[in-house]
């Protein structure tokens, strides 16, 4: 309890309201598809965290997207609710330790929390040449994973790197990058995007710690609540597709209506994911809703399964 007053005191010295962090654990519920009975259920997983599952966050072939949504997020308490829910024992990007000591960090956690800690995964693994093509503190990615993800409790493979390869992956593709799944030829879970929407990461991680147990699962390993519909499916701009009235220039008075986006090279039709719904920095906006096709990021094989961008298919 006195932790519970401590966590709202500690939000409204950060200038967050209680009825604001309700508004968002309402939203993460509702993209959970839980019912809003759930609300305060969700809140009470921040606000007085019974356990906090250690996490080793390891960065491979990537920009690093995935972490800056999370982190730069307009909530701007969303990272340090995961850092509340969490015990984040390695991450390079925010952790003080650099070079040997961060090194000495990751072993001292494999070891410690072996077969209890999550495996986070931002960005694609080099396979040809031994793993010769991506290397951190002089070992490979491989070999890292290989190392810290079979003995992790469940691995989270986030953005559309980590997942199917991503950009890392794109033709020519030297180094053979791939995903974490197919480099290791284990079953993760996969949040893809580029980059992934943090809410998705977040509600996964809430649905473990609430319900006991991850979301569940398509045969992609995507959970389905984020990944179950095309945003075709749920476009604001579908009615206009339907009518056949399409943008066919950027800046013409169709675009300016809010046409369809098909001709000008939308993917929707066949690209899974729930920004329609979530959307970006504090639901905001989402490419579509900012006048621009939604490109498939978070498909298997983009990028050059969705290239000429701009193209109808
Ligand atoms: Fe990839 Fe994420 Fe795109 Fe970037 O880590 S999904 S390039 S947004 O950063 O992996
Ligand atoms: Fe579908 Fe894209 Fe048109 Fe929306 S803008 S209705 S997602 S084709
Ligand atoms: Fe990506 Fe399309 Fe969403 S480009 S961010 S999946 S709208």
């Amino acid at each position: 309890m006195d932790s519970e007053k401590q966590f709202y005191e500690k939000l409204e010295g950060k200038g967050v309201s209680r009825r604001d962090f309700m508004k968002y654990c309402t939203f993460l519920t509702a993209t959970l598809g839980l019912s809003a009975s759930y609300v305060p259920k969700v809140a009470e997983v921040f606000a007085a965290p019974k356990q906090r599952p250690p996490v080793i966050w390891l960065h491979f072939g990537e920009c690093t997207g995935c972490s800056e949504a999370m982190l730069r997020t307009m909530y701007p308490y969303a990272d340090e609710l995961v850092l509340e829910i969490l015990s984040v024992e390695y991450h390079e990007t925010i952790m003080a330790a650099a070079g040997h000591q961060a090194e000495d960090q990751l072993q001292a956690a494999i070891k410690k929390y072996a077969g209890k800690y999550i495996c986070v995964v931002e960005g694609a693994i080099a396979t040809k040449y031994n793993g010769g093509y991506g290397k951190v503190g002089g070992r490979s990615f491989l070999e890292m994973a290989k190392e810290v993800v079979p003995q992790a409790a469940a691995t989270i493979a986030i953005g559309s790197c980590a997942t199917w390869g991503g950009i890392p992956a794109a033709a020519p593709n030297p180094g053979g990058y791939k995903g974490v799944g197919d480099a290791l030829g284990m079953k993760v879970i996969n949040l893809p995007g580029c980059p992934e929407n943090p809410v998705n990461l977040v509600g996964t991680i809430v649905n473990y710690l609430l319900l006991g147990q991850l979301p569940a699962l398509d045969e992609m390993g995507r959970p389905v609540f984020a990944y179950g519909k095309t945003i075709h499916d749920q476009c604001p701009r579908r009615s206009h597709f339907e009518n056949e009235e399409f943008v066919e220039e950027f800046g013409s008075e169709e675009a300016a209506l809010g046409y369809c986006l098909y001709k000008v090279g939308c993917r929707g039709p066949e690209t899974y994911n729930n920004c329609p719904v979530a959307k970006f920095n504090d639901g905001t906006s989402w490419p579509v809703e900012a006048g621009h096709p939604c490109i498939g990021c978070s498909e298997p094989g983009f990028w050059d399964k969705m290239t000429p961008f701009y193209e109808e298919f």
